[in-house]
C-alpha cells in the first residue's frame, strides 16, 4: 500500500512539473479583437478552425521583426457543419462552415520564459496551454505533444502558420511536376496509393493553404521538408517494399508508395 501511494506521489509529481509551464498562460480574453489571420478547413477531422494573434505581433512580423514577448497566438478549434452523411457543408465560396465551438489552442511567448527545459523539448520563450470549450484548463491535454510537433518549425520561431502571419504565403496554383506526382489537396493525398520503381522520383505538390510534410513511417523514416501551398518535394527509395507514409503536420493523413 505504501509503495502504491509513493508510486503515486511520484507520478504527479513528474507530471505536474512537466506541465508547470502551461500554467503560465492564462485563458487569451478578448483574442476576437486581435487578428484574424488565417481560416484552415481541416478536411481530415472536420473541423473549421481559426487563427488569431494580437496586432503588435502581427504588426512586428510584417516589419520583419522578431515575434516579440507578449505574443499570444490563438487557435480556435470549431466542429465543421455536416449534412446528413457526415459530408461538410461548404459556403458559397467552397469553405466550410461554423460549427459549434470545439476547444482553444493557446501558445504564448514572454522575455525569459522555457529556460527550464531541456533543449531537446524547449521552444524558445513559448508556452502552450489547452481550453476547453468553456474557457476553462483542459487538463487532459498533453503539453509535451505541442512542444515535440512544433520543434522542427524552430527556423520560423515554432509558429507553423508563420507564413500566413506575415501575409506572405505563395498564393500561386500548385505547379505539377513532370513523374510520379501525389496532389495533396483538402488533407488527402491522392492517389492515396502510388507504385515506384526502385530510384524512381514521387513527387508531392501542394496545394492547399496549409503547410504539410510527408513523413514515412518506422523509425529511420525519411521527412520531406515542409511545404507551403504551391511548393513541392520529391524523394526516391533505395530498396523494393511498401512504405507507408502520413503527414507530419497532420498525422491523420496518410499515404502509400509501393516501391518494386
Ligand atoms: C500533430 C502535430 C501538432 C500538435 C501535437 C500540436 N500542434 Fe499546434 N499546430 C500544428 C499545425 C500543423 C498547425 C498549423 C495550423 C493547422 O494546419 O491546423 C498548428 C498551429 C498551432 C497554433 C497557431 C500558431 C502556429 O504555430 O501556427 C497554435 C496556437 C497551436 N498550434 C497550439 C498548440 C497547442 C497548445 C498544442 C498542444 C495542446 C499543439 N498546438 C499541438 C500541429 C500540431
Ligand atoms: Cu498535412
Amino acid at each position: 500500500m505504501i509503495r502504491r501511494i509513493s508510486l503515486f506521489a511520484a507520478t504527479l509529481l513528474f507530471s505536474s512539473a512537466a506541465l508547470a509551464g502551461g500554467d503560465k498562460v492564462a485563458f487569451p480574453e478578448g483574442y476576437d479583437k486581435g487578428v484574424l489571420y488565417g481560416i484552415v478547413d481541416r478536411y481530415d477531422i472536420k473541423q473549421y478552425r481559426e487563427l488569431w494573434a494580437n496586432k503588435a505581433a502581427v504588426d512586428a512580423v510584417k516589419a520583419g521583426k522578431p515575434i516579440p514577448s507578449g505574443t499570444v497566438l490563438t487557435l480556435v478549434q470549431y466542429k465543421a457543419q455536416v449534412d446528413d452523411k457526415g459530408t461538410p457543408v461548404k459556403d458559397a465560396n467552397g469553405r466550410f462552415k461554423k460549427g459549434d465551438l470545439v476547444a482553444f489552442a493557446v501558445m504564448e511567448k514572454r522575455q525569459g520564459w522555457g529556460t527550464e527545459y531541456k533543449d531537446d523539448i524547449r521552444n524558445g520563450e513559448w508556452e502552450y496551454q489547452a481550453f476547453k470549450a468553456d474557457k476553462t484548463v483542459n487538463t487532459a491535454a498533453k503539453l509535451d505533444t505541442c512542444f515535440v510537433c512544433h520543434k522542427p518549425h524552430a527556423g520560423q520561431d515554432f509558429v507553423i502558420s508563420l507564413a500566413r502571419f506575415a501575409g506572405t504565403a505563395p498564393g500561386a496554383p500548385a505547379a505539377k511536376p513532370a513523374g510520379l506526382t501525389v496532389a495533396i489537396a483538402d488533407f488527402l493525398f491522392g492517389p492515396e496509393k502510388v507504385e515506384a520503381k526502385v530510384g524512381q522520383a514521387v513527387n508531392w505538390v501542394n496545394a492547399d493553404d496549409s503547410p504539410h510534410q510527408v513523413t514515412i513511417a518506422g523509425p529511420n523514416g525519411k521527412r520531406s521538408a515542409i511545404m507551403l501551398k504551391g511548393q513541392n518535394a520529391s524523394m526516391t527509395f533505395d530498396a523494393p517494399g511498401v512504405y507507408n507514409y502520413i503527414c507530419g503536420l497532420h498525422p491523420s493523413m496518410k499515404g502509400v508508395v509501393e516501391v518494386k
